[in-house]
């Protein structure tokens, strides 16, 4: 008879989850002891790491990932992380390992007391097994509830003395079990919905996340090209879910509510596809939408219908629905929009490298399906001004806010795409949080290039400070850091540039090298 542990590593297999991104306890060794040869264990040496790695392998992979945390403190060490996967519906599968099941109620060390309670409220789903019988169904249903929109991070935490007990015969059906979604409008809804464009004199597209997570970019373009119609990116973008140099696409919305009402000032018709409404950061009140505007939200995940402060909302499939719109709406109302005006050039700055200079270099050097993860928070109107974004899954940001993102989900981001380049754009404050991921992609050998953008201080901290009137606040700067010296640490290349020369023969011996690599960048302090 199989026992706990057989039928789980089965289980797992099953829904393709073979790589345990994990730092490991002694509560987990029971678990990981013989591991099968068609697994792989990916260590982070930090769990914060360890979480925002298998986020990033996620994204990249567009499924779902293992994590594997010790215990209270490991799971405590990886909640930051952890919002980040909220808000980019992560499907992350986080188990952790407890003490032996008899022995919790004593606190004995290392026990995760009221272990189910910790990550919330972050998690769609969280339980330690009633029993060791119960073990790998509730992983099941962890997995499923995970994969269910709207997609989430879920928590399992199993006492390591389960692992060996007897499987129950019916854990077999286990292995077959699948769930699947059924969320499309229905004929009605579309019709209204194709009804309200077509009677729409100016509708607008504000285009959200889930649109690319969902690889509905190809159906939006055939929607904005039928309506003739303007394309906004959500407020506080996590990823690019629309070309940017097609002729509708009109940038990213401000992340304030009198910003947005402003962009969409004269516009009749609000159609938010995949997206809250909206992640707004700074608090400038105002009207919430343009005088006489309708604003209607489609969205796989009912709570973000739900809480929206304004407006009408659909919830099912945006993929599905974005498709079948693009194909009812009429077509030729409106003059097709003229291409985008020539980009400006890239701004410089007397002294340092300016990053519109650095994202030039990028746009016209690294392979034109490259994957970005940025968490350079100055430097975010500078990369929307140079960069060519045109394909599904080449942008990344971290979905929360929460800082500890970027560089390792760039690591975990390569480590699921063989094909396609992966390259971090981590500001010199952030890369601090998650650096530790620079020893795994040495270790693996995962060939991420990491580019640091260093302004010597916190710079969105220095932009806020102005707008909260709050200037002479302590800690924002970051001065006397030397990332060359610490990736050679951690056995990763490094360079340093000044110049926008210097970038360029650094990123094409990067790109060369097949190697993971950091180019340290000295720039200039922009505005976000
Ligand atoms: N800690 C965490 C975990 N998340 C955060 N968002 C912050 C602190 C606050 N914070 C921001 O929101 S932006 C920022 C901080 C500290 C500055 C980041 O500096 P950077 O990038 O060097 O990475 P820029 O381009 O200089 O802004
Ligand atoms: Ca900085």
């Amino acid at each position: 008879m199989a026992d706990v542990r057989e039928v789980t590593y089965d289980l797992l297999r099953s829904h393709d989850l073979t790589t345990i991104f994990g730092n490991p306890g002694s509560n987990e060794l029971p678990f990981l002891a013989g591991m099968p040869a068609d697994f792989r264990y990916i260590l982070g040496l930090h769990e914060g790491a360890v979480l925002a790695m298998a986020d990033g392998y996620a994204l990249a992979r567009g499924g779902s990932a293992l994590v594997n945390l010790h215990a209270a403190a490991g799971t405590g060490n990886a909640l930051g992380a952890l919002t980040n996967s909220v808000y980019s519906h992560s499907p992350l599968i986080i188990t952790a390992g407890q003490q032996v099941r008899s022995t919790i109620g004593q606190e004995v060390m290392l026990a995760n007391v009221e272990a189910p309670t910790l990550p919330k409220p972050l998690v769609k789903w969280s339980c330690e097994p009633a029993c060791a019988q119960d073990v790998p169904r509730s992983i099941s249903q962890a997995i499923h509830i995970a994969n269910l929109p709207a997609k989430g991070p879920v928590y399992v935490s199993v006492p390591y003395d389960d692992w060996g007990r007897e499987a129950p015969p019916e854990a077999a059906h286990l292995l077959a079990r699948r769930t699947d979604a059924a969320g499309s409008l229905s004929a009605a809804q579309l019709a209204d919905l194709v009804g309200a464009l077509d009677a729409a004199e100016n509708p607008v597209l504000v285009l959200g996340p889930e649109v690319d997570a969902r690889y509905a970019n190809d159906d939006a373009v055939r929607l904005a090209d039928r309506l003739a119609a303007p394309v906004w990116i959500a407020p506080s973008a996590s990823r690019c879910p629309f070309p940017t140099r097609h002729p509708g696409f009109r940038g990213v919305l401000p992340a304030a509510v009198r910003g947005v009402t402003d962009a969409l000032a004269g516009h009749d018709l609000v159609l938010v596809v995949g997206a809250p409404v909206f992640r707004y950061h700074q608090f400038v009140p105002g009207e919430y939408l343009p005088a006489g505007a309708r604003l209607i939200q489609l969205t796989s995940d009912p709570a973000e219908a739900a809480r929206a402060p304004m407006g009408e909302a659909l919830v099912g499939d945006v993929r599905d629905a974005l498709s079948r719109l693009a194909a009812a709406v009429t077509a030729g109302r409106r003059p097709p929009l003229p291409p985008l005006p020539e980009r400006a050039p890239a701004r410089t700055s007397g002294e340092r490298l300016h990053p519109e200079e650095l994202f030039a270099v990028l746009r016209e050097n690294a392979p034109e399906d490259a994957v970005y993860v940025k968490e350079s928070t100055a430097t975010a109107a500078a990369f929307w001004a140079q960069m060519d974004l045109s394909r599904q899954g080449s942008y990344f940001f971290p979905a929360s806010g929460g800082l500890g993102f970027g560089l390792p989900a760039a690591v975990g981001a390569q480590l699921a795409h063989d094909e396609r380049q992966v390259i971090g754009l981590i500001g010199d404050g952030s890369a601090n949080y998650g650096i530790t991921a620079l020893w795994t992609a040495a270790q693996y050998d995962i060939p991420v290039i990491i580019v640091i953008l260093k302004n010597g201080t916190y710079g969105a901290l220095r932009w806020f400070s102005k707008v909260l009137g709050a200037t002479d606040a302590p800690g924002m700067d970051v001065p006397g850091i030397d990332f060359v010296r610490i990736a050679g640490g951690y056995g990763v290349a490094a360079t340093a540039v000044r110049t926008a020369a210097e970038f360029k023969s650094a990123l094409a011996a990067a790109l060369r090298s097949g190697k993971p690599a950091v180019i340290e960048a000295e720039t200039e302090l922009t505005e976000p």
